[in-house]
């Protein structure tokens, strides 16, 4: 079954925010962002921008009517700047004008003089002043202070990522309508439609059932939008509220890319320690997060670092500490992978720092060290492992032992060109890991027609979701798919979401529309048998056939449904579904948090320029445990996008702010994206296909942001393929490894 949305996107029909049809009389906002990172406010004056023909309004913390907050995790983080400016980019003021091109020339107009402060940037610099979002977190296992001593090799270092602009396709954006009563409408680009709300609410000081937040669907969220759509969301209802007019706000490129958080660059110093079987003994790390200036979602960001810190294996002393600091940058948020992918950079450089001090290769090591069914992590829940079976399987169908010899005569026979290889084992537990999101609803119509209705809590943003809740609907009632449809995402339909995140989606709001469609069938058989005066137990749905005992009966779907509906039964059903088994207790730092893991492992192989530091991805090759996948095509989507994203933030993608905290990478002429001439030229996807049984929807386990973590195996091979060229070269692990980087290290050293 293709995405049902494959259709309207190719023909430039699907509906986005900025393709909503305005209504008559809708005012256009844009905000103003401070022009430097951190100072006091001086003076706002708004009278030349309040002159210009057909201003209607320029709002200010002061015309906020609820409370001027916006934090979700820690309400630090005001919607419009009081006094004080904390990063480049926060909003001080929202200009309300007739048409947009007014409401951007008032902008040119506003004068504010803003005294500046000293500026933090640096995570580590933060702390060091005791700059810290919330108190530090360890997780622990074991005893590495005693296990040194048992360790033959104990190697220390330091490894750095930096962030990553989401560049969702479709720029953040909110559309606010008033409704009769004081209710109001808000269109949002929001992978939260229900944090949403409550940012309105609380900015507005209304109750939450007078504000629906409706969501079609997103072009692209990867994170971006999970709690950062509520600040134009926020404004727009603010003036809405205000003015009882429509106002609608849809960033420019450069604003989004200014204004918003992104990835969490981090700073880490690790410590490992080895056998002479090179079992690893003991783990050590200390994060350094740097969160921006507000804490938005980066303590659970920096919880999921500490979760998977340890990536795959199995290491039976581990001490990992996270800090969250507080710098002037617009603060960061979820994206893909939510910290992950930072814990894991660390791990992996860890094991290659062992490996080349040790003289072997990494893959040794990181192979007698993955995880097996039944080892404990690090945080208490017991392993229910593919690692050893991805990884077996990736190296025996792809020849990794004929690929390895290739690359090495290759790299005999070339001077100029180099080549490398590098494994990228992931582990990625799918559950949020504050336990209470871990809920969803499902409202299911079946109209007296046979026309079903589905409405969830998921937001559609590419990923595919919407297609996989029709393809429960449809397997529960066994219709077509065209007799379903999904609707919006709906605050009055649906209440009290959980983000579209953390992998999470199609699992949470699937298991809810297979509970709600489960037990509308069962009144249905009951109408069936009971006109048939046959035992509910014998009655089969199929096809959209009525069958009985496996044989025809003469009834069909549309005639059953509208026999229920004479019959007064009910034809809707609210499902709601709560992950069972996991909890985690923070006191301790220990519990199941997890309904499940999904594992993979990838061969990634690139080719580098040795003349100019370029290089390419010759290919990526992955053995992924989609448990049962119920739909392949979507998800091998998601498996190569997720690669492509993940290599773009290990090679290419380079995100510079000043010192004085204004980002130089500004536009896309400054900051380099995969294109197509980036990714790899190869990508082959084997779905490891399990039986055991697990929690994802029809076994299906979640896909959504394990595959990005592959892009870290493009890192390693590049800097392999470096040191064919140059083995003396010291190379920092300090992601992104950018062509820049390539040719200092092909050189370091030499000249
Ligand atoms: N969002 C969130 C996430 O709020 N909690 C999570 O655990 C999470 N994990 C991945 C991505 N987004
Ligand atoms: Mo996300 S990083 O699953 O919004």
């Amino acid at each position: 079954m293709k995405n049902i949305d494959s259709f309207n996107h190719v023909r430039g029909e699907s509906r986005y925010l900025d393709d909503i049809p305005l209504i008559q009389g809708t005012l256009f906002g844009v905000a103003l962002g401070a022009s430097v990172a951190h100072g006091i406010i001086k003076k706002l004056d708004l009278s030349e921008a309040l002159a210009l023909e057909g201003i209607v309004r320029i709002f200010t913390d002061k015309d906020i009517t609820g409370e001027n907050q916006i934090g979700g995790i820690v309400p630090d983080e005001p919607l419009l700047a009081d006094h004080h400016v904390h990063f480049s980019g926060m909003p001080i003021a929202f200009v309300v004008a007739e048409t947009e091109e007014i409401a951007r020339e008032a902008l040119k107009k506003i004068k504010v003089e803003i005294e500046a402060l000293p500026v933090i940037t640096d995570p580590r610099e933060a702390q060091a002043k005791g700059e810290l979002i919330v108190p530090p977190r360890t997780f622990r296992i074991g005893d590495t202070d005693a296990a040194w001593q048992d360790c033959a090799y104990v190697f220390e270092g330091k490894a750095d990522t930096n962030g990553q602009e989401h560049l969702y396709i479709e720029t953040q954006g909110a559309y606010a309508v008033p409704l009769e009563n004081g209710v109001i409408k808000v269109y949002s680009s929001t992978q939260g439609p229900t944090a949403v709300q409550r940012a309105v609410c609380k900015v507005l000081g209304v109750p939450m059932h007078q504000i629906e937040v409706d969501v079609t669907r997103l072009g692209g969220g990867f994170g971006g939008k999970e709690d950062q759509a509520n600040t134009w969301a926020a404004l727009c209802a603010l003036a809405t509220h205000v003015l009882k007019k429509p106002v609608k706000y849809s960033l420019h490129r450069m604003e989004d890319m200014a204004m918003t958080g992104k990835r969490h660059p981090y700073s880490t110093d690790f410590k490992i320690g080895l056998s002479r079987e090179l079992k690893i003994l003991a783990y050590e790390a200390t994060f350094f997060q740097n969160a921006g200036a507000a804490a938005d979602l980066s303590p659970a960001v920096l919880e999921r670092t500490l979760f998977h810190s340890v990536n795959t294996y199995f290491i039976p002393n581990v001490r990992v500490t996270g800090n969250s600091c507080r710098t002037n940058l617009p603060p960061n948020t979820a994206f893909r992978g939510f910290g992950g992918p930072q814990g894991m950079f660390v791990i992996e450089a860890a094991i290659v720092k062992a490996a080349e001090s040790i003289g072997v290769e990494a893959a040794q090591i990181q192979r007698i060290n993955l995880n097996k069914t039944g080892d404990e992590f690090h945080y208490g829940q017991i392993a229910q492992s593919e690692s050893q079976a991805c990884w077996e399987k990736a190296l025996e169908i792809y020849g990794f032992d004929q690929m390895k010899e290739a690359v090495g005569a290759f790299n005999k026979a070339n001077l100029l060109h180099k080549k490398g290889l590098a494994l990228m084992p992931v582990c990625f537990g799918i559950s949020f890991t504050n336990t209470m999101m871990n809920h969803a609803r499902s409202l299911v119509h079946v109209y007296s027609d046979g026309s079903v209705n589905v409405s969830t809590g998921a937001v559609e943003m590419g990923q595919g979701v919407n297609t996989k809740i029709l393809q429960v609907a449809a397997q529960v009632f066994s219709l077509n798919a065209d007799k379903i449809r999904i609707n919006s995402t709906n605050t009055f339909r649906i209440a009290n979401t959980s983000p579209s995140a953390a992998s999470a989606t199609a699992d949470l709001n699937g298991k809810a529309t297979l509970i709600a469609c489960t037990e509308i069938l069962k009144r249905l058989k009951k109408v069936a048998s009971d006109e048939l005066k046959i035992d509910a137990k014998e009655i089969e749905l199929k096809n959209e056939l009525v069958l009985a005992g496996g044989a025809e009966t003469g009834l069909d779907w549309k005639r059953l449904v509208a026999l229920a509906f004479m019959k007064r039964v009910a034809l809707s059903e609210h499902g709601h579904y709560a992950t069972p088994e996991i909890h985690f207790d923070k006191t301790k730092e220990k519990g199941h948090p997890f309904a499940y893991h999904v594992y993979g492992t990838a061969i990634t192989e690139v080719t580098i320029d040795c003349l100019r530091g370029t290089y390419e991805v010759d290919a990526v090759k992955v053995v992924h445990d989609f448990g049962t996948s119920m739909n392949p095509v979507i998800d091998k989507g998601q498996i190569e996008g997720g690669i492509v994203q993940g290599i773009g933030w290990m090679t290419l993608e380079e995100l510079i702010y000043d010192k004085e905290g204004k980002l130089k990478s500004n536009a896309l002429s400054t900051y380099k994206v995969p294109d197509i001439y980036a990714v790899p030229k190869k990508i082959e996807i084997d779905f490891l296909q399990t039986e055991q049984d697990n929690l994802a929807i029809f076994r299906s386990k979640a896909v959504g942001e394990p595959p990005l973590m592959y892009g870290i195996g493009a890192y390693f091979a590049l800097r392999n393929a470096v040191k064919a060229f140059n083995p003396a070269a010291e190379l920092p692990f300090d992601a992104p490894m950018t062509a820049e980087k390539v040719l200092l290290g092909l050189y370091a050293g030499k000249y």
